[in-house]
């Protein structure tokens, strides 16, 4: 009907978001966005994941200096500009830049095997795509703290608690259920839809510009520390990170 359907499929790297991937993802949201005969869209991944966050084997050999000219994940920073509702449709995990991708959907429908995670603590750096901004404004200041600073995973049910989805669904269910709802808003308003969406958001974005570009300079000052080489080389090679504070 009027739904785009965009599915992530790297199964093999629990669909870690490498560069292809991401322009693959906003090229497709964009083309939904542009297309009148499409009113909302559903992003999804696969039962095990949704996307496990960024890429790290392929963040784990860039420098600050590559991280900010080629900026790859910036291109997360699109689909704030998409215009029709997007529902994430969730099963797995939803990890660190998955999880980001998610906070900047407008509505999550869950499985109840999802988990959502920020665990870029444990690479040495923060989330910086909207992370430490967005899951503030989604699950009270406490809990992301928590969820940030020391890497706590919420499963489906708790996310559901804490406000972060709309619905916690059966595994068989979840992506007919996010199908439904998005088929149900893109046949209602377009304007008004599209309205609705743009000032539910402004709510909470008015102070979100200032926090993202704090954000981003933040994430590549600790790119260029000593600890994140340590903490994605030793997710590379299976190994514990030893920290050094450097
Ligand atoms: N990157 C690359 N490969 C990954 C991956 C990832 N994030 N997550 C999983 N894989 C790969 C594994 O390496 C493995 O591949 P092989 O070793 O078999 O070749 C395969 O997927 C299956 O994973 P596991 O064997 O580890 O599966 P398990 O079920 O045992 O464990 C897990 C599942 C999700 C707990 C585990 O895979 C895991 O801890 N993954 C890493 C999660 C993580 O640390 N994610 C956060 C990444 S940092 C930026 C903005 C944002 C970001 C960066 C920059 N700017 C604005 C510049 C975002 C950063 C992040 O997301």
């Amino acid at each position: 009907g009027r739904v785009g359907l965009i599915t992530l499929n790297r199964p093999q790297a629990l669909n870690a978001l490498n560069n292809q991937l991401m322009r693959e993802l906003m090229d497709a949201l964009e083309a939904f966005d542009k297309d009148d005969d499409i009113g909302a869209m559903v992003i999804t991944g696969n039962e095990k994941a949704f996307a496990a966050g960024a890429d790290v084997k392929e963040m784990a050999v860039k420098t600050t200096l590559q991280m900010m000219d080629t900026d790859h994940v910036a291109v997360f920073g699109r689909i704030r500009t998409i215009q029709k509702p997007v529902i994430a449709a969730v099963s797995g995990w939803a990890l660190g830049g998955g999880c980001e991708v998610v906070l900047s959907c407008d509505m999550i429908i869950a499985s109840d095997s999802a988990k959502f995670g920020q665990p870029e603590i444990n690479l040495g750096v923060i989330p910086g795509a909207g992370g430490t901004q967005r899951l503030v404004r989604a699950v009270g200041k406490a809990l992301a703290m928590e969820m940030i600073l020391n890497n706590r995973a919420l499963t489906a049910q708790e996310a559901l608690h804490y406000g972060l989805v709309n619905r916690v669904v059966p595994v068989g269910d979840y992506l007919n259920v996010a199908i439904l709802l998005a088929d149900e808003i893109a046949v209602r308003a377009p304007l008004a839809v599209r309205a609705a969406k743009r000032m539910i958001n402004h709510s909470s974005e008015s102070f979100l510009a200032d926090g993202l570009a704090e954000e981003k300079q933040v994430f590549y000052n600790l790119f260029a520390s000593e600890d994140r080489k340590e903490g994605m080389q030793a997710f590379v090679e299976k190994r514990k990170p030893e920290w050094t504070g450097k």
